[in-house]
Parts: structure tokens; sequence; C-alpha cells
């Protein structure tokens, strides 16, 4: 058994479709029956256990996991041996106070000797310290937003998405504590065998997460123009260069970041590019 990477995922929950897609695409197969405790992926070294995700990082303590896919909020909250291996840029969100519609706030200080209902009371905590107010920290396990109008408490502090359901139950978000999003943690004791195992995982996932930040870009251009969008667009190492029946023109191929896209589009569209094409990378290894 030593040489099987035991990697834990959320059961059912908002981290479950996210972390079910990344191992799929970094090539694991393995069934995932509804009530299934774990599954063994049947093309690599990995075993997958469905837990309940405020488990998982007690779990990868105990290396009863050697891995798993959690909450950066709740790596952070629950203060276990574990090592955050890499950020996996899905279920993001922000954990936030929040007040009372009419309630006014005047920076973190209007905190002081107020009560705060959360979840994460840990959290919470290490942010008022750091800001030197004293307040009152209620943890309650959930609901959280419905204290302040029962009374229970003045403000909360919550995992924030759309803030809707802040919005429908008369609260506004003040101050933003952390941002969080998916993260794959680890012990920080694995074997050597499991280490390889984890590193040829992540290569995958590195593979995976810089196609979806990337695309393949096929356009055509005069040939004055190909030292200009070459600078614009360098590719992996520099762009493809075919000429095109017409004279004096060429097909140019590289490779545009998702971020600065529409920019560039327009950059090139100045140039003289023509009939550009934008398709996405399944897989890039650069
Ligand atoms: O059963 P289990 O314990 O495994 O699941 P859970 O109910 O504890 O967790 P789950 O599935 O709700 O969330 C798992 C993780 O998803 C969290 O730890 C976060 O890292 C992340 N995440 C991302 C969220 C949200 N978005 C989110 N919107 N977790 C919770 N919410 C809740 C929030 O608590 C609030 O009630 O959604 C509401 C706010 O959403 P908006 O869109 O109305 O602002
Ligand atoms: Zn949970």
């Amino acid at each position: 058994m030593t040489d099987i990477l035991r990697i834990a995922i959320q059961k059912s929950g908002r981290l479950q479709e996210g972390s079910l897609q990344l191992l799929k695409e970094t090539g694991l197969s393995f069934s995932n029956g509804k009530d299934q405790l774990k599954a063994q992926a049947r093309n690599f070294p990995v075993e997958i256990l469905f837990l309940r995700d405020d488990d998982i990082p007690q779990y990868v303590e105990d290396k009863v996991a050697d891995a798993g896919i959690v909450g950066e909020n709740v790596y952070i909250e629950k203060q276990k041996n574990n090592a955050l291996i890499k950020r996996l840029d899905f279920s993001k969100c922000r954990l936030s106070i929040a007040i009372p519609r009419s309630d006014t706030y005047e920076g973190i200080q209007s905190l002081n000797k107020k009560n705060i209902a959360t979840s994460y009371p840990v959290i919470v905590k290490n942010f008022l310290d750091k800001h030197n107010v004293t307040a009152g920290i209620h943890e309650i396990s959930g609901s959280v937003e419905i204290a302040p109008g029962i009374g229970l408490a003045d403000a909360i502090c919550d995992i924030v998405s759309t803030g809707s359901t802040l919005l429908s139950n008369g609260l506004k978000e003040v101050q933003v504590v952390m941002q969080s999003e998916a993260v794959l943690i680890a012990s920080p004791q694995l074997t050597e065998t499991k280490k390889q195992i984890l590193d040829k995982l992540l290569f995958r996932i590195d593979a995976v997460q810089s196609a979806k930040n990337n695309k393949y870009i096929l356009l055509n251009c005069p040939n004055e123009a190909i030292e200009k969008i070459t600078t614009l667009i360098p590719g992996m190492k520099s762009p493809t260069i075919i000429p095109l029946g017409r004279v004096g023109w060429s097909s140019l191929h590289s490779v545009v970041n998702e971020n600065d896209f529409w920019e560039k589009i327009d950059l090139l569209k100045s140039f003289g590019a023509e009939g550009i094409l934008v398709v996405p990378i399944e897989k890039m290894i650069a």
C-alpha cells in the first residue's frame, strides 16, 4: 500500500465537482458512485477518498490520507500539520465580515466590543488580533447569516460568493478577511514514492492549468507585420509562420494568455492581422 497516493476530496458540496473534474483532466480514470467511500484510479497509483471537507485536514495530519483538496479557508482554520501545495483556481470565494444594513461601519475599530458569529473562529481571532480589536466570537456551525436577525450577534464573518445570501438577510459586507479558493494540501512527511506520485500529478495539474489560461491563436497577416506580431504574441518559443498562397501574406500560429487576450486582439487588428481564430488548448507543457 505504500506505493499509492491517497487523495481526499469532498464527498458532496461545492468543492466536489471541481475536484473530480481536475482529477479527471489530469488523466485519472476512476468510478465515483454515490455512496462510495473510496475509488482506486485504474491508470495511476492514486486512491480517492470521499470525505466531509472539514475532516480532510485532520485525515491528512493523521496520514489516513496523503493529500486532499479543501477550501483555503478550511485549511487555514483547521491549523493542522498540512502543507499547502497548490492553489487550484476553482471554488473561489471570500471570507468577509457583514453587519446589518442599517448599521454604520467606520473601519475595523467599529468591531471593538461587538459580538461576531462565525464558523471560522480561528481566522476571525487572528484577524482581530492583528488589528488590535477585541470582540466576542460566537462559533456556530451553519446558517451564520441569521445570527444578527435573531439577536445572537452584532456581526457575522462568513463565506461570500455572489453576496445574495447577505442581501436577503438584511446584511452588508463591510470587510474582507481573506480570499479563498480550492487548494491542494498534503502531509509534509510523505515517503519518497508518494512524493514522486504527487510530483507527477502536480506536473499534470500545471499542464491543465496553463492550458486553461492560454489560447491557441491562428491569424493571417501581411509579411511586414510578422515582426511586430511576434513581439506581441511570442508564444511558447516563437510563433509558427507558414507562407500563404497569396504573395506577401503569412499564416501565424501562437499562444496567447487569457488575461490580456482582448487587448492583444485589438493591437493585432491594428497591425493588419485578419482571419483571427482562437481555439482552446487542452493540455500545455512548456
Ligand atoms: O458537507 P461538507 O462539510 O463537506 O460541506 P460544507 O457544507 O461544509 O461546505 P460547502 O460545500 O458549502 O463549501 C465547501 C467550500 O466551498 C467552502 O469551504 C469554501 O471554500 C467554498 N465556497 C465557495 C463556498 C462558497 N463558495 C459559498 N458561497 N462555501 C460556502 N458558500 C456559502 C456561504 O457559507 C453562504 O451561506 O454560500 C453562501 C454565500 O453565497 P452567496 O453566493 O450568496 O454570497
Ligand atoms: Zn464542511
